[in-house]
């Protein structure tokens, strides 16, 4: 575990200023990680999501393993080598994808088994397997399987669900502590196509594709109080992470239901473990979780939102189709360095967006990743100084006061 750290400086409250160590780098916190899901953010090249500020970037084992499959993955080098991203890497365990995307799906207590939507495919998917897929993958930080249900779910249904997520979270931890000790078999079952180049003996025997990494757990339980208590006591009991992750929020519960949950258990989580809020990045809840104590994000909203052509801007959303934008020689927002607010006015943005350009999409994206981070460092900047409350609340009811 001496692979990872995490540092703070505590200076606003619940909010931190934090230095989140891993094999591949230190991810100043707050932060946010844009969202790769086949281990590309979609349309834009890793270099643009560097320049934009990204520190660290997610992936999907779910999508991962069903292309190009985790075997795969592993025997082309390791995400980080596959993808070309340097730094660090956090994979999702699917769950999630598994609960919105799959076409069928059966949940029992030994995991879940669906069909995979392209092909028609009958797959399981259980907390060992799950380990198995994302050791092959090789991010950094990968994420516990647990069990998602619809917000607004009920108490019983919650509770259930919770506690599953628990016995799954102690599977993965003994599956991922097995892993380390035995090291991963040689990769079976790849098949090279009639006149592809064959893998290497050394690409199909490629033992440690990546450093140690961090399993997290994820705290569950809906918008109930005593739920997310009871969950994040048996995370504690269970083992010592190096971060903990906080999900199933932003699934339709009202906000003021998803902020109440941050403070339910800030107080709750070790003050020394990094806090990953799961799908959660719009720019006023991204400043509110902050000041309850979460430090990661992620969330596919910004560069999906950006690619239908809605942006951020400090006075809220805007869409920029709308034909009032047509004139329009401003920028997106005054405040932003991307290429899109840097080189080009919303008049010619909407044309791009209009006529269905595949560049209007791209530099809306790149805008939306852009601000998020310049936001996340401006609220670093902010904690750093000891002023995070009193900007926050100006930079938040400036964006509110206008906008969609
Ligand atoms: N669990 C997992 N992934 C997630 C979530 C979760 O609860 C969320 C919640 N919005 C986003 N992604 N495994
Ligand atoms: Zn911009």
């Amino acid at each position: 575990m001496t692979a990872f750290g995490f540092r703070t400086s505590h200076a606003n409250g619940h909010a931190r200023l934090g230095w989140f160590t891993t094999p591949h780098g230190v991810v100043e916190t707050p932060a946010f990680m844009p969202v790769g899901t086949h281990a590309s953010v979609r349309g834009l090249a890793m270099q643009e999501i560097r320049d934009a500020g990204a520190q660290m970037i997610l992936a999907n084992a779910y999508h991962l393993y069903l292309r190009p499959g985790d075997q795969m993955v592993r025997a082309l080098g390791g995400l980080h080598a596959f993808s070309r991203w340097e730094g660090p890497m956090l994979t999702d365990s699917g769950g999630y994808q598994v609960f919105s995307l799959a076409r069928y799906r059966k949940v029992s207590e030994e995991g879940v088994e669906f069909r995979n939507k392209i092909d028609g495919s009958l797959h399981q998917y259980t907390p060992e397997k799950v380990m198995q897929i994302e050791r092959n993958i090789g991010a950094d930080v990968i994420m516990q399987l647990d069990e998602l249900i619809e917000g607004g779910s009920e108490h019983r249904a919650s509770y259930r669900a919770m506690e599953r997520s628990l016995r799954w979270l102690e599977r993965c931890r003994v599956e991922f502590e097995r892993l380390d000790r035995d090291g991963r078999a040689p990769v079976r079952g790849l098949t090279v196509p009639d006149g592809a180049p064959a893998l290497s003996t050394q690409d199909m025997t490629r033992d440690v594709v990546a450093p140690p990494q961090a399993l997290f757990p994820i705290v569950q339980g809906g918008t109930y109080a005593d739920l997310r208590t009871a969950s994040i006591n048996g995370i504690l009991q269970s083992g010592d992470w190096a971060g903990i992750a906080v999900g199933g929020l932003s699934v339709g519960e009202a906000k003021s239901a998803m902020y109440d949950t941050f403070d339910t258990c800030a107080p709750l989580l070790p003050l020394d473990k990094p806090r990953y809020l799961m799908g959660v990045g719009f720019p006023d809840d991204l400043l509110e979780a902050v000041s309850r104590g979460m430090d990661l994000f992620d969330c596919v909203a910004p560069t999906r939102m950006g690619r239908h052509g809605t942006v951020f801007t400090s006075d809220g959303k805007v869409q920029i189709q709308k034909s009032s934008n047509r004139t329009d020689r401003r920028p997106l927002t005054d405040d932003c360095a991307c290429p899109a607010c840097m080189q080009y006015d919303r008049a010619y943005l909407r044309h791009l967006m209009v006529t269905e350009e595949p560049l209007g999409p791209r530099l809306l994206a790149l805008h939306n990743l852009t601000f998020l981070m310049a936001l996340m460092a401006k609220a670093r900047e902010q904690l750093a100084a000891g002023e995070f409350g009193a900007w926050s609340s100006g930079w938040l009811s400036r964006y509110r006061s206008k906008g969609m």
